[in-house]
């Protein structure tokens, strides 16, 4: 407790000094964060926030370590590209926090089910902020946890405020602890500034998850004796709740306590003092010495995704004709039965088969532990993948409909497209989307939505058009150890069939299929709707086009494009979702920027009407741009 809290003391002076940018200051919790971590292994993951120093310095990370990834040095944990405490390390098996709290919960639940899985009984502890736990991650993680019996010890640092919120302004009960009885869960207050305490409950509790695996939630209380940050100040705070805090100190009483009791002589306590002092000093010295990190644009694209080896497995001995909807079911079996702790989770799909049926059967063959039925936490179950993946696990994540997505939304692009950016760790993490419309589902069941994913750098984004590809890259994707959107249009489900490989076979990535021949025009397009450019094109026999199908839209095959758009001198962009800030329109830009010379045209984009999908058929007829491609291919062939 003495080491994290010198080290901030050193840390304020250097703040001051102007020598570091900002400081989020753990003193006064200091024995929260050293009791946990005493008690757990050193196997055991830890999930700890913006106050809890004392996580990283219990664990024994040489402190230049530390003091370099303050400062943005090589030596530290993200190459620069994060700041203080948002990182983790594998090596000493923390997880840091991402800025918006409640997600490090879920993640913990994660890590929690590949120790079930696998069966290690192991512990692992997150820690969150009483003000995080107004977040609705808090109560999808806990939710889920407890529904699953995760052995995930969640620890609240209940510190009075969350920046400049009290805690009655911040949720409306006794004690956050009380909460555990709505989540069928065990839980205990804690005097979170007594050290014997918090080490000998937590000890106990640890031990007895490690047999009995269960999550249980811990109330610390304790107080934030500084402000949110060292420049937002501590002026909202009573002076009286300071000063009967202050006498609560727990670096002082057990200094005090161990004295008192023959266990730490004056000596002892001056000379332990003056080492760890030295250890920051010396280690400071080793981390303002260090140069400045050095990098370049490559190194930095290179390292926003872990280097996949695609292997192509290729099998076509025996085929048969399929509907797409199979070549997806088979796809997920076939990579179920080659990867034994490949998981899938997801609403509905256990004993009832899924909403569209695609992993019926699925218990039978792989159990339950595997095939895993999820309550509606979309947030909770993307961050219970993200676990996983810590853990080295894979798992598929079926959205029930793309458009639920919403609900998962930032652990998606927060989390999992921005991890082995920040620290090199990867989110091996497929999520199924089916997504589209033309069957007459309304606003909230036919949204197409890749483009919210293709600008979030991170991501891989594919959206297969056919029973072959979609089965090839399936099992590309689940491969592929980064994150995956995998679209899957409901309607071509059960209408589109064709000749597929019965084995396993994949597909690469970033390779779209040129999939008709011709000289006078480029069509570009994806999913449900390259099947309308096909119908156009067989309604018109004269028209002499090449149709490109993208197949992935991250990564985005620019050299076929070009190619073709170079031969034919006119371009037409096809998609179902609406047009502004779709994928045209960068497909569009890219074409004028490298194929100018060759056009013969503007490039046309052809997109769906900018308003929410209606559900009645005429009007969402109206609404798609299925019908508007025709007209638009021909005046463009005029122009
Ligand atoms: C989603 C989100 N909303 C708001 C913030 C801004 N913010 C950062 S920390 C914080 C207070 C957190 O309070 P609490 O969970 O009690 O932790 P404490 O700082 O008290 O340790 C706020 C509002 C954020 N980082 N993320
Ligand atoms: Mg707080």
């Amino acid at each position: 407790m003495l080491k994290p809290r010198l080290i901030e003391e050193k840390m304020l002076i250097l703040l001051r000094q102007g020598k570091i940018s900002k400081w989020f200051s753990g003193i006064g919790q200091e024995a929260i964060a050293v009791g946990v971590t005493m008690a757990l292994n050193k196997e055991e993951y830890i999930l700890p926030m913006h106050r809890n120093l004392g996580v990283f310095t219990s664990r024994n990370i040489p402190l230049h370590r530390l003091f370099g990834q303050w400062q943005g040095k090589a030596s530290g944990f993200t190459k620069g590209r994060d700041r203080s405490f948002h990182f983790g390390t594998q090596e000493y098996k923390i997880v840091g926090m991402i800025s918006h709290l409640g997600p490090q919960l879920g993640v913990a639940d994660g890590i929690a089910l590949a120790s079930k899985l696998k069966n290690k009984n192991e512990v692992t502890a997150v820690f969150t902020g009483e003000g995080g736990t107004s977040e609705g991650d808090f109560h999808e993680a806990l939710n889920v946890a407890s529904v699953w019996q995760l052995p995930v010890l969640f620890c609240v640092e209940n510190n009075g405020y969350g920046l400049s919120t009290p805690t009655k302004e911040q949720y409306n009960c006794a004690n956050i602890a009380d909460r555990g009885l709505g989540y069928g869960m065990e839980s205990h207050i804690i005097d979170g500034n007594n050290i014997v305490e918090v080490y000998t409950k937590v000890n106990a509790l640890a031990q007895s998850i490690r047999e009995n695996p269960r999550p249980v939630l811990l109330e610390f209380k304790t107080f934030r004796m500084r402000g949110h940050e060292e420049a937002s100040g501590v002026k909202y705070v009573p002076k009286e709740l300071m000063d009967d805090w202050a006498i609560k100190d727990p670096v002082l009483n057990f200094e005090t306590f161990l004295k008192e009791n023959d266990f730490l002589s004056k000596s002892e306590s001056t000379s332990i003092k003056a080492k760890i002092i030295e250890e920051i000093n010396k280690n400071l010295d080793i981390a303002f010495a260090e140069e400045a990190i050095i990098s370049s644009e490559i190194i930095e694209l290179d390292d926003v995704y872990h280097e996949f080896d695609y292997k192509e497995f290729k099998e076509i001995k025996n085929t048969k004709e399929i509907r797409f909807i199979d070549a997806i079911s088979d796809s997920l079996k076939q990579s179920m039965e080659r990867h034994d702790d490949l998981v899938i989770m997801g609403q509905d799909i256990a004993e009832y088969g899924g909403a569209f049926k695609i992993t019926a059967g699925f218990i039978e063959q792989f159990g339950k532990a595997r095939v895993r039925n999820t309550p509606i936490c979309e947030s909770a179950i993307v961050e219970t993948a993200m676990g996983l993946s810590i853990a080295g696990i894979k798992s598929i994540v079926e959205m029930q409909f793309a458009d639920f997505v919403t609900s998962g939304f930032n652990p998606v692009v927060n989390y999992l497209a921005k991890s082995h950016y920040r620290w090199g760790q990867q989110a091996d993490v497929v999520i199924r989307m089916p997504c589209g419309g033309g069957v007459a589902a309304g606003p909230f069941h036919s949204q197409t939505n890749e483009a919210w994913f293709t600008k979030t750098p991170g991501l891989k984004v594919v959206y297969p058009a056919f029973p072959y590809d979609a089965k090839g890259l399936l099992a590309t994707a689940i491969n592929d150890p980064n994150p995956v959107l995998f679209f899957e249009h409901k309607g071509l489900y059960r209408s589109i069939r064709q000749e597929v490989p019965a084995d396993y076979y994949t597909l690469p990535f970033g390779k779209a299929s040129l999939i008709k021949e011709g000289h006078d025009v480029t069509i570009i397009s994806y999913g449900a709707a390259v099947h309308w450019a096909l119908e156009t094109l067989e309604n018109n026999p004269e028209i002499s086009a090449d149709l490109i199908d993208l197949r992935t839209l991250q990564p985005l095959d620019t050299e076929t494009i070009y190619k073709s758009v170079k031969k034919t001198g006119k371009a037409i962009v096809l998609h179902e979702d609406s047009l502004f800030g779709g994928i045209a329109s960068d497909i569009s830009a890219l074409i004028m920027e490298h194929c100018f010379e060759f056009l013969d045209a503007p490039v046309k984009r052809v997109a769906s009407m900018e308003t929410p999908i209606p559900f009645v058929s005429q009007l969402e007829t109206q609404y798609l741009s299925k019908n508007k491609f025709e007209p638009a291919l021909k005046s463009l062939l005029e122009y």
